[in-house]
């Protein structure tokens, strides 16, 4: 053949699709296939890829983007045109606003025909229609542009404040010939795709010199920072600063939850008494009050709008997107934590005994309490005293990933259930969004390898619950708690009009969950007792089974929209 130019070795936009996401590392591809991209996961499969095949693509694109966040580089997810894109969309924008790095492909019809609206099969103008929910979008019309237009999605995901990044692949485009030789020139290994971004020295100075005045200073650490991989230098800039410091909750473990320095339990003192706040990896939005009011001091405490801030942020137009930012410190979480470092050289004065003693006393205080509730055994079970046994279980097994989502289900998890390690919650993240539940499971055992334990409220498991099959056909070690309390926030509503049809609120009553999971072969467990709960958790963990546990929790224990009551219009309206 090679003496031959007539027959000289070819290859298509299929093979370069595959080689340019291999040569750039990427070797696990979450999609659903249909026209045109069924070929190109028999392909990608052929070549050694992992494809991981879901059931709806919004939870492959949960899927893609939480591996993104867990590895620093881009989740792929891969779908077809028009309805499998849309539903590969919700979660693109998800990981946009997240700041989790993600690309979308997805095959397209013809471009003739959908810009002329000719009707072709599965017709949408994708690209325009991805634009605004996305960091960038690309479209790739001739195979020896494949390897440009995947570096550049590449890149646009990872660099700088990741995101979602829509790549669109015209049918068309896979079955384009053109010689091999050519084709593997054409394609590019990014090199260095997220650089770091070194802070400024005068910025560091004004940094320091702020937290040096500080007499009541608190780190507040984001899911920025658990996902710059530089957990070393936080942990030290931490322990060396003797700052107490307040994990939002996918930064929960970045330093183990048991830590003494740690705040999570005096959260309503510490926000409205600090002086000088360093937000690392971390938006002053809804999740942090804005910044002010109540939360922070508000109006009549002492330390009313007292706060001055230092954020560390990759994004330059971060700072003063909700309140005054005093020192902001542009750069990726790297450099700037080591420049603080540095700056902070060998005598760095700890904060007053004053404050960190003030903060250690009212944690004690409020763990004792919680130690209390966490030791009664109520039954029914309700959150404290199930969550309690989910405590124990993450505390034996500290490298096991927690999922977790729903409203009750979510909020009691967080505060009850101790993380020990980096990047192991995964939740409903900036948008408090329910369905990312089985696609993060997934994600998080294929990525990992390590057990994964999804604590899911009954109603945030129906957005994704069909995944359990994929969970199955893959034999991933995951183990789903149901919190099942019949219903949304609870399960005793009833409708006040007396009419035949249920509270909009609540599920058909004592729903087994766990028979869905024997459906598929996995194993299924009705839990009524802590007791009943703690064996299934156990051997779940040890046989690495697919297994869903079906907690029955008091239909009475929880409250509206858990912890965010006051978000809804009537108590907001109310408080006006
Ligand atoms: P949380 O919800 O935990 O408070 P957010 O998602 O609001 O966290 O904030 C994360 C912030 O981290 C974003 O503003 C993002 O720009 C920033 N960020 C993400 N990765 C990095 C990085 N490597 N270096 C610096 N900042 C980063
Ligand atoms: C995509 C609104 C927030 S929390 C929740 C809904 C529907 C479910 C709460 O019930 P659950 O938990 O999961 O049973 P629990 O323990 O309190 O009973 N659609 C989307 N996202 C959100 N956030 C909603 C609706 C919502
Ligand atoms: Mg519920």
């Amino acid at each position: 053949m090679t003496n031959d130019t007539q027959t000289a070795e070819q290859t298509d936009g299929f093979h370069l699709v595959i080689d340019a996401l291999k040569l750039n590392g990427i070797s696990n591809i979450y999609g659903l296939p249909g026209i045109p991209i069924t070929d190109l996961t028999r392909m990608l499969q052929a070549e050694g890829m992992r494809v991981i095949s879901f059931r709806h693509e919004q939870n492959a694109g949960n899927a893609a983007a939480i591996a993104g966040f867990m590895t620093g580089k881009p989740g792929i997810c891969l779908t077809v045109s028009a309805p499998g894109f849309l539903n590969g969309l919700t979660a693109l924008a998800n990981a946009t606003t997240n700041c989790f790095p993600m690309i979308l492909i997805s095959g397209s019809s013809e471009r003739e025909i959908v810009d002329l609206q000719q009707g072709d099969y599965e017709e949408m103008d994708q690209l325009a229609i991805a634009k605004p929910l996305c960091k960038a979008a690309f479209r790739v019309l001739n195979a020896e542009d494949i390897g440009v237009g995947i570096a550049r999605a590449i890149r646009s995901a990872v660099s700088g404040r990741p995101g979602g990044v829509y790549l669109d692949l015209p049918a068309k485009l896979f079955g384009q010939a053109m010689d091999a030789a050519a084709g593997k020139a054409s394609l590019i290994k990014v090199v260095d795709p997220a650089p770091r971004q070194i802070p400024a020295p005068d910025a560091i100075k004004r940094a320091l010199d702020l937290l040096k005045s500080a007499k009541k200073p608190l780190i507040l650490l984001g899911k920025g920072a658990a996902y710059a991989q530089a957990d070393a230098d936080i942990r030290l800039l931490v322990e060396k600063s003797g700052i107490p410091y307040l994990p939002m909750s996918m930064a929960k473990g970045l330093l183990p939850d048991t830590h003494e320095q740690s705040a999570s339990a005096a959260r309503s003192f510490v926000l409205p008494e600090a002086d000088v706040v360093v937000l690392v990896g971390a938006r002053l939005n809804w999740l942090l009050s804005h910044g002010k009011g109540k939360t922070w001091g508000g109006k009549g405490h002492k330390n009313a709008g007292g706060q001055k801030f230092i954020q560390i942020d990759i994004s330059p137009t971060e700072a003063d997107s909700n309140v005054a930012i005093d020192a902001p410190l542009v750069g990726d979480i790297g450099s700037c934590v080591a420049a603080l470092l540095a700056g902070m050289g060998s005598n760095w004065a700890k904060p007053p005994a004053e404050w960190t003693s003030a903060v250690t006393e009212r944690k004690n205080k409020n763990v004792a309490k919680m130690a209390e509730t966490l030791a009664k055994d109520p039954s029914p079970m309700n959150y404290h005293s199930s969550l309690n046994v989910v405590r124990d279980i993450v505390k034996a097994n500290p490298d096991a990933i927690l999922v977790n989502e729903g409203a009750n289900a979510l909020d009691f998890t967080r505060s009850i259930v101790d993380m020990y390690k980096p990047r192991k919650r995964l939740d409903v993240g900036t948008w408090g969004v329910m369905g990312i539940g089985m696609g993060f499971a997934v994600a998080a055992a294929v990525e990992s390898g390590q057990p994964v334990i999804a604590i899911e409220g009954d109603s945030a498991f129906g957005f994704s619950g069909m995944e359990v099959e994929t969970i199955c056909r893959y034999n991933l070690p995951v183990c789903i708690v149901i919190m099942n309390n019949n219903g949304v926030y609870r399960g005793d509503e009833v409708n006040v009009t007396g009419g035949k049809d249920p509270s909009p609120l609540v599920f058909v009553k004592g729903a087994r969950y766990d028979m869905l999971m024997q459906a598929f072969g996995g194993v299924g467990v009705q839990a009524n007792t802590t007791a009943e709960l703690r064996k299934a958790m156990e051997e779940a963990i040890k046989s690495r089974r697919p297994t869903l546990i079906n907690a029955i929790i008091d239909e009475g224990a929880g409250t509206e929209s858990g912890r965010i009551t006051s978000l809804n219009p009537t108590s907001a309206a109310k408080k006006k």
